[in-house]
């Protein structure tokens, strides 16, 4: 074997391929480069070798997939928090200046450095949890020049942690001051002015909008979503999180990867997902810290076979946290979800709403050399326990590296 072959022994390994966790107990794992080159029980493994690296009896899953965060950003909102629960309402903190347009405000004013440094320890914190992608959003940036830093610094995360980065743009987050009241000028803004910057600069895989009475509305969304389509990039959107605007059937119709929130979807709206591939991704974390009570249509998405994934939603506003680990206890105690289903919304099907499918999500042979090793008996246990991190290794593009 040479120094860029490894081969892993002593685990039970969870592959998350077909319709259960897939274990193999007393599995092997042989890497070659980024590649997993074979992977099974270790009495079958064709190869013998001294480059072993022993995961003392630990657990494997693929590497968890963050599908769904707006990670680049500068300044906090505790004092909001605290406001809130002193009594001021979302109008009052609003009408100060607070919310998105106090983000928006800080990140414009910080330089490329500073962001890349701030998320750069936010992505560490969930990789400390086996996360090896993770998916991040523009959208505090509103402008030209400041959305396209927020893509870069997103971009350079990418290059420069042992971490995949998928980019996603989302200028259509929210209304800037300088087109107030002229929603339809900023959606031909970014359409016809800074999509094709961001395209010609190779700045995002996808472009995501939020499609909310206090977003963008179903016409400015289709706009929105139509010209990303045609400028040859993937698309996403935040759809039906406090209302239902049928952003989500838009979405699925226009063969979108993924539709997020969904709280307030029609079960009736489920079957338009179904055909298109579209995953649906629950943020019960947002639903948590905004003390929301519609829960999403769990039932129908399961019934229709919809692909559930998970995610942080990690934003300074509505769900201010860096552990997906935590994310599979909430899926469970608040939206009901089985742990086998948490667990596939953090591999595979977060997997499927990034179109990343082919290449992570599942521990298959020729798959990237993504996976995290847990010290626990059993995959449940990660969404039994809230707030504990059982993370004692992760292995991103066969690169290796043991927390013990
Ligand atoms: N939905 C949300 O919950 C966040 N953005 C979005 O589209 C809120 C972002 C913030 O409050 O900073
Ligand atoms: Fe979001």
């Amino acid at each position: 074997m040479t120094s860029t072959e490894q081969l892993f022994v002593n685990c039970t390994v969870c592959t998350m391929a077909g319709d259960d966790y897939g274990l193999i107990p007393d599995a092997a794992i042989w890497v070659r480069k980024d590649r997993i080159a074979w992977i099974g029980a270790r009495r079958d493994c064709p190869v013998n070798s001294s480059h072993r690296i022993d995961l003392q009896g630990a657990l494997v899953t693929p590497g968890l997939v963050d599908c769904h965060t707006h990670l680049v950003y500068a300044g906090h909102r505790g004092n909001e928090f605290e406001a809130r629960l002193n009594g001021a309402s979302y109008a009052d903190i609003a009408k100060a200046g607070g919310g998105i347009m106090s983000t928006v405000k800080a990140s414009r004013a910080a330089s490329e450095d500073s962001l890349f440094a701030l998320a750069a320890t936010r992505a560490n914190r969930l990789m400390r949890e086996g996360v090896t992608t993770v998916e991040i959003k523009s959208g505090y940036g509103l402008d030209q020049d400041s959305e396209l830093k927020l893509l870069r610094v997103a971009t350079r995360l990418g290059r420069e942690l042992p971490l995949t980065v998928q980019r996603t743009f989302l200028g259509a987050h929210a209304l800037p001051p300088e087109f107030a009241g002229r929603p339809d000028d900023y959606i031909d803004f970014l359409c016809q002015t800074l999509l094709p910057l961001v395209v010609s600069e190779q700045l995002a895989d996808a472009v995501d909008v939020f499609c909310e009475g206090i977003g963008f509305n179903l016409e400015q969304s289709r706009k929105m979503l139509v010209a990303a389509k045609a400028a040859g990039l993937a698309i996403k959107i935040h759809a039906e999180q406090l209302s239902d605007l049928k952003g989500a059937r838009l979405a699925a119709a226009l063969g979108a990867l993924s539709v997020d929130h969904i709280e307030y979807l029609d079960p009736a709206d489920v079957p338009a997902l179904t055909g298109s591939g579209t995953a649906a991704v629950l943020l019960p974390g947002a639903f948590y810290y905004l003390r929301e009570t519609k829960l999403p249509p769990i039932a129908s998405l399961r019934e229709h076979g919809v692909p559930m994934a998970l995610a942080t939603d990690s934003n300074p506003g509505t769900s201010p946290t860096h552990s997906l680990l935590l994310m599979l206890n909430m899926a469970c105690t608040l939206f009901r979800l089985t742990p086998l289903e948490a667990l596939r919304g953090i591999t595979v099907n977060g997997a499927r709403a990034l179109g990343m499918a082919a290449e992570i999500g599942t521990l298959e042979l020729n798959k990237r050399a993504d996976f995290a090793v847990f010290a626990i008996d059993h995959p449940a246990e990660l969404s039994y326990r809230f707030g504990d991190n059982p993370c004692v290794g992760r292995c991103a593009g066969g690169e290796y590296q043991s927390y013990r």
